[in-house]
C-alpha cells in the first residue's frame, strides 16, 4: 500500500495518550471473562479477522426524496470515495473492501480504478446492479419494472445491464453480484402477481448463467418502496424460493431495513442459514421504514440477536458458513466517514458480544425450559462492555484506539474541502 491516506505518526500519537487506559481496561475485562469461562484473547483474535464492506454509495453524503445537504470536501467520484474508504480502513481496520454500484460508480478505465484501490490497500466486494432508475439516453424505461417488465425488450435490457455489472466486477476482483429490484405495483389490479415472479425467475436464470464459476448472486428482498402496494421480491420466503430454484450460486441477502418494524429478523437469519442460503447482509438501522440509519444506532439489541444467530449458525455448519457482511446506509446529517467508523464498530461489537455468550449454558437452559436463565445468559453477554476488545484489536492491527478522535485530529475533511470541487446544493435522492 503506497498511498497512505492517514499519516502513521498521527495514529501513533493519538494511541500513545490512550494506551495505558486501554491496557488497564482490557486486563480488567479479561479477568472478568476468565471468571465466566471465556477468553478475551480468543474473542480479540476473532475480531481481528472480521470484516464488513463499505457501500460506495454511503461514502458521500446521502439524502432523501426531499433533499440532500452536501458537505464541503465530500467525495465527488469513485476515486475520491476510495480515498475516504481507505481512511475508514486505516483507522478502524475492519473495512478492507468496498461494495460498488453501477452505473453510479461507472468509469471509463476499470483498470485504473483497480490500481487506485490497490494503491490504497482496498479491495472490492459485491457489485450492485441498478435497474431501479432510468439513465440518460437509456432506450427503454424501468417505470413499470425491469427484470419483471411485461415487455421482453425491457427485461433483455435489464439482464444485459446485470451481465455488464458482472463483467466490471470480474475486472475489479469482485466475487458476487447483489440484485435488488424495485419492481412492483402501486394499485391492486396493476400487476399479475404470479406472472411477475415467473418473469423475474426467467430473467434471473439468464443472469445466473453468466456468473463465473466461483461467483455468488445475492437476492435482496424488500417489503416495499418505491412500490407501495406489491413488491415482486418482498420477503425472505420469496427470496429463498427463488434462490432454491436458481441454483447453488444463488443466495439470500438480508438488508435489516427491508422488513416491517415488528419482524423477528434474527429468526429469518436462522432459517436462511439452516437452508444454507444465507448469502449476506446489508447492515443499517431503522425505526419506521427503510431509513438506512447507522448500524446499531436505534436497535443495537436486534443487531446483537442477529449475530447471536450467526455465531450459532457457524457453530452448526462451519464449512458452509460464508455470509458477506456489508453496510448499506445513507448519511444525511453526519460526516459519512464518522458514521462508517461508528457503524462498522457497532457491527463488530455485536459480533463480539455474541462471542461472549456462554453457549453451553444457553443450550442447557433452553433444553430445561429455564426461561429466565436462558434470557439472562444472552442479556449478560449483551450487557458486557466489549469496547476494550475492539480497541485492542484495532490497536494491534495498526489502527486507532479512538478512530473518531484520530479522524478529527487528521483534519481530513477540511483538507479535502480545499482539494475537491463542491457538490451542488439543491439535489435530492440517496446519492
Ligand atoms: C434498496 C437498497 C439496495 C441498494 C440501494 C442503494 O433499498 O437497500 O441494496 O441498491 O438500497
Ligand atoms: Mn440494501
Amino acid at each position: 500500500m503506497d498511498d497512505a491516506v492517514m499519516p502513521p505518526d498521527l495514529i501513533e500519537r493519538e494511541n500513545a495518550i490512550r494506551l495505558d487506559a486501554l491496557e488497564d481496561e482490557y486486563e480488567s475485562l479479561g479477568r472478568a471473562l476468565d471468571r465466566r469461562g471465556g477468553s478475551i484473547d480468543r474473542i480479540k483474535d476473532a475480531l481481528k479477522g472480521f470484516a464488513v464492506a463499505i457501500p460506495s454509495w454511503g461514502v458521500g453524503v446521502g439524502g432523501t426524496r426531499f433533499a440532500k445537504f452536501p458537505i464541503a470536501g465530500e467525495p465527488t467520484n469513485i476515486f475520491e470515495k476510495l480515498e475516504d474508504c481507505a481512511v475508514v480502513q486505516a483507522l478502524g481496520r475492519n473495512t478492507p473492501t468496498v461494495s460498488t454500484h453501477f452505473p453510479w460508480d461507472k468509469v471509463d478505465d476499470v483498470t485504473a480504478l483497480k490500481e487506485k484501490a490497490q494503491g490504497l490497500g482496498i479491495g472490492f466486494d459485491a457489485v450492485n446492479s441498478n435497474t431501479f432508475q432510468d439513465q440518460p439516453g437509456q432506450p427503454l424505461s424501468y417505470k413499470y419494472g425491469s427484470l419483471t417488465h411485461t415487455d421482453p425488450a425491457v427485461r433483455d435490457q435489464a439482464v444485459r445491464h446485470n451481465i455488464e455489472c458482472i463483467e466490471i466486477g470480474k475486472a475489479l476482483g469482485s466475487e458476487a453480484i447483489t440484485v435488488w429490484i424495485a419492481d412492483g405495483s402501486n394499485f391492486p389490479g396493476q400487476s399479475d402477481l404470479t406472472g411477475a415472479l415467473d418473469r423475474y425467475l426467467d430473467s434471473m436464470a439468464r443472469i445466473y448463467a453468466a456468473l463465473p464459476a466461483d461467483w455468488r448472486m445475492f437476492i435482496e428482498h424488500k417489503l416495499y418502496e418505491p412500490a407501495f402496494y406489491s413488491t415482486v421480491v418482498s420477503d425472505w420466503g420469496t427470496s429463498l424460493m427463488c434462490a432454491q430454484q436458481l441454483g447453488d450460486k444463488a443466495q439470500c441477502l438480508v438488508d435489516l431495513g427491508h422488513h416491517a418494524p415488528t419482524v423477528n429478523i434474527e429468526q429469518i437469519v436462522a432459517r436462511l442459514a439452516r437452508a444454507k442460503k444465507l448469502g449476506g447482509f446489508h447492515f443499517n438501522d431503522s425505526k419506521y421504514g427503510d431509513d438506512d440509519l447507522d448500524s446499531g444506532s436505534i436497535n443495537p439489541h436486534q443487531l446483537f440477536l442477529v449475530f447471536n444467530e450467526l455465531v450459532e449458525a457457524e457453530r452448526r455448519d462451519p464449512a458452509g458458513f460464508r455470509p458477506a457482511y456489508m453496510l448499506d446506509q445513507s448519511h444525511n446529517v453526519t460526516d459519512p466517514i464518522e458514521s462508517l467508523l461508528n457503524s462498522a464498530a457497532a457491527v463488530v461489537a455485536a459480533h463480539a458480544r455474541a462471542l461472549v455468550v456462554d453457549r453451553d449454558a444457553l443450550g442447557e437452559h433452553q433444553q430445561a425450559n429455564d426461561v429466565v436463565m436462558g434470557f439472562n445468559v444472552l442479556r449478560r453477554a449483551y450487557d458486557t462492555d466489549v469496547t476494550p476488545i475492539l480497541a485492542m484489536a484495532r490497536y494491534e492491527l495498526g489502527g486507532a484506539i479512538d478512530p473518531i478522535a484520530a479522524y478529527r485530529a487528521s483534519e481530513w475533511r477540511a483538507r479535502k474541502a480545499q482539494e475537491r470541487k463542491p457538490v451542488a446544493v439543491g439535489q435530492a435522492g440517496i446519492v
